[in-house]
């Protein structure tokens, strides 16, 4: 069997599962939301990372089922931490392709109704370089996502090409600091530089700051010092399955 047959297989059985890790405010520690990430446990060959097969979904018109499932999972956890108290937003990745499909507002806006998660709960990550793929479209797309009251984020910032005229145009109300940025904070050097001119161009835009890859409290410590508003990496908390959020809350708190 391909890969894409058995993605698609995959898709059908219920075999994808969607992990969750968490973003806390740094001024104060609350927890506002998490990540959404898609796990494939491959029954022979074990887990299956996504930055191998979303590119096997992009090529054979997987994306389309794959950003649906990935959606309706995350709203309907996102629902029931609602229900058992705790506000949360769910932040779900967008692959180039999905930013190219219209029916993308009404599947948002369907999904959005049947778990009854308000539109500004969930954020929607895309990347510049899924953007420029064909901006005029994505772009288009972007608005009318935001029109719905979804918040929007510019994932892995820095990473990609003509960040600052595009960070202006675009509807968005988030930057996540790429990774490869925050990882080597604490060694000083030019990442220090990198990721202090990010968070400052986010304060003057209004935007809100998300630094990514967090790994211990002294690079915490200095995303505080420099003005960063929320973190996520494995000094937070791992991508865990959904149903551990509630009790890594109980214990994180
Ligand atoms: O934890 P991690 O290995 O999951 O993520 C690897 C990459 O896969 C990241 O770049 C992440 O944005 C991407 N990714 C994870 N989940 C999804 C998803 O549901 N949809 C898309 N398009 N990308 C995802
Ligand atoms: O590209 P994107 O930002 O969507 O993907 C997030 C990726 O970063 C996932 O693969 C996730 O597992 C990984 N990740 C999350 N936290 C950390 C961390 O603290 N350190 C490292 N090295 N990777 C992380
Ligand atoms: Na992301
Ligand atoms: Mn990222």
């Amino acid at each position: 069997l391909t890969l894409v047959a058995e993605l698609r297989a995959a898709l059908q059985d219920g075999q994808l599962h969607v992990h969750v890790q968490p973003q806390a405010r740094l001024a104060t520690g609350e927890v506002r939301g998490v990540e959404a990430l898609v796990r494939w446990p491959h029954p022979e060959r074990g887990f299956i990372p996504p930055d191998e097969f979303i590119p096997v979904a992009e090529r054979s018109g997987l994306v389309g089922p794959l950003t649906t499932f990935v959606l309706n999972a995350s709203l309907a956890a996102c629902a029931a931490w609602r229900a058992a108290g705790h506000d949360l937003g769910v932040a779900v990745n967008l692959s180039a392709r999905s930013l190219q499909n219209a029916d993308l507002v009404d599947e948002v806006t369907r999904l959005l109704r049947r778990h009854g998660v308000p539109a500004d709960r969930l954020t929607l990550e895309v990347t510049e370089s899924s953007i420029m793929a064909d901006a005029a479209r994505a772009v288009a797309l972007l608005h009318r996502l935001r029109d719905l009251g979804v918040r929007l984020s510019v994932d892995d910032f820095g990473t990609g090409y003509s960040s600052l005229s595009y960070l202006k145009r675009l509807p968005v109300q988030e930057v996540k600091i790429d990774r490869s940025f925050v990882i080597s904070l604490r060694e000083g050097g030019e990442d220090v530089a990198i990721v202090r001119a990010i968070i400052d161009l986010g304060r003057h835009l209004g935007l809100e700051v998300v630094a990514e890859g967090v790994e211990d409290q002294v690079t915490a410590d200095l995303l505080a010092g420099m003005g960063c508003d929320i973190i996520q990496g494995w000094h937070l908390g791992r991508p865990m399955p959904t149903g551990e959020l509630q009790p890594w809350l109980a214990t994180h708190a």
